[in-house]
């Protein structure tokens, strides 16, 4: 028994000797030492020698799976640095390369613009609203004093998805809908950006979307020359501290009194350029003592309560502060134009 233990450690040896990868060698492992291999076989057969013979041939069987797992060991350890190496060297990189240069994205003109004014405004306590721009007939038209059958509700002049439903026209709404959720709180000092949609034809200076920011405050004793310094506020954080406005008497069905406000020309400081068409005055914005009728519908009592509101459209604002030429630019995503204001 021990001359075939021997026996069997040099075959084992001898073939181990000439194993050429780790399934050869794996199968090898299973042969010699697996549950069915010859040594488990001897060791099974161990029952039938003498006691003396027992511990002999047990140790000499012990000495032999030794022998051969030794030689597995090593040669697995062999396989398992080579496959280390041959992944180090796949997946070796050169860091001295030069790195591909990502693509740098930048915040739009018109976003700049809006965050610009939203920031003057925030400076002055007011909060940002926004709504949908899906809106309902109501919001959008009846709880601004604009009653079915006014002329500015002409079916013509805007996108109706229902009877009922239409793409908003403005972003006053938006502060309709405030006003119905304070409950007859106050102050409100909000202002709402977005975008709004009339039909129109496109061209150099119309544009059937585009971007308007209005503001909204009711308070008691609100008057009509806190609109005023506001606007003035405003218009001098925007385009500088020598700017003036003028007030002109106007008419929105929301607001009465109702103005247009003008702002002196930054370009020239009001001695007239191209920009101003010779006057030294852009038109900007509108603005308004809020319509009583609009406050009661809005829930707040207009004995108690008085309001100014006022709007503007950002793609003007931006086209006189920029000098573009053309709304259709804000949309066309041409990146010769968009470029031109990665630095601003
Ligand atoms: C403008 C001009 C004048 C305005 C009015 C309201 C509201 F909801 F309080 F009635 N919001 N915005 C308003 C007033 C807007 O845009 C040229």
């Amino acid at each position: 028994m021990k001359e075939r233990l021997e026996a069997l450690k040099l075959e084992a040896l001898q073939e181990l000797s000439g194993v050429q990868s780790q399934q050869e060698l794996n199968d090898l492992r299973i042969k010699y030492l697996g549950k069915k291999g010859p040594l488990t076989e001897v060791l099974r057969g161990m029952g039938a020698l003498s006691a003396e013979e027992r511990p002999v041939i047990g140790q000499v069987a012990n000495d032999v799976r030794a022998a051969i797992e030794a030689v597995i060991e090593e040669k697995q350890a062999g396989y398992q640095q080579q496959e280390t190496e041959n992944r180090l060297r796949a997946e070796m990189i050169d860091v001295t390369l030069p790195g591909r240069p990502s693509q740098q994205g930048a915040v739009h003109p018109l976003s700049k613009v809006i965050q610009e004014i939203e920031d003057i405004f925030i400076g002055m306590g007011y909060t940002v609203a926004e709504g949908p721009e899906v809106e309902q007939d109501y919001y959008n038209f009846e709880a601004l004093n604009l009653p079915k059958d006014h002329p500015a509700r002409d079916m013509q002049d805007s996108f109706y998805i229902t009877d009922e439903i239409l793409m908003r026209t403005q972003t006053s709404p938006v502060q309709v809908r405030t006003m119905e959720k304070r409950q007859g709180e106050v102050p409100i000092k909000i202002i709402c950006p977005g975008k709004v949609y009339r039909r129109d034809d496109d061209d150099a200076t119309h544009s059937h979307m585009f971007t308007q920011i209005e503001g909204l405050v009711i308070d008691r004793n609100v008057r009509m020359s806190d609109l005023k310094g506001t606007l003035l506020q405003f218009v001098q954080e925007m385009y500088g501290k020598e700017t003036r406005i003028r007030l002109r008497p106007s008419f929105f069905p929301f607001t009465e009194p109702s103005v247009e406000v003008d702002v002196s020309c930054a370009m020239c400081g009001g001695v007239g350029c191209r920009t101003c068409k010779q006057t030294g005055w852009l038109e900007i914005l509108g603005a308004g003592m809020v319509h009583p009728r609009v406050l009661e519908m809005g829930g707040y009592d207009p004995k108690e309560y008085t309001g100014f509101a006022f709007g503007m459209g950002v793609e003007r604002i931006a086209m006189l502060k920029y000098g573009i030429e053309d709304i259709r630019h804000f949309y066309t995503n041409d990146l010769r134009f968009l470029k031109q204001f990665l630095h601003l």
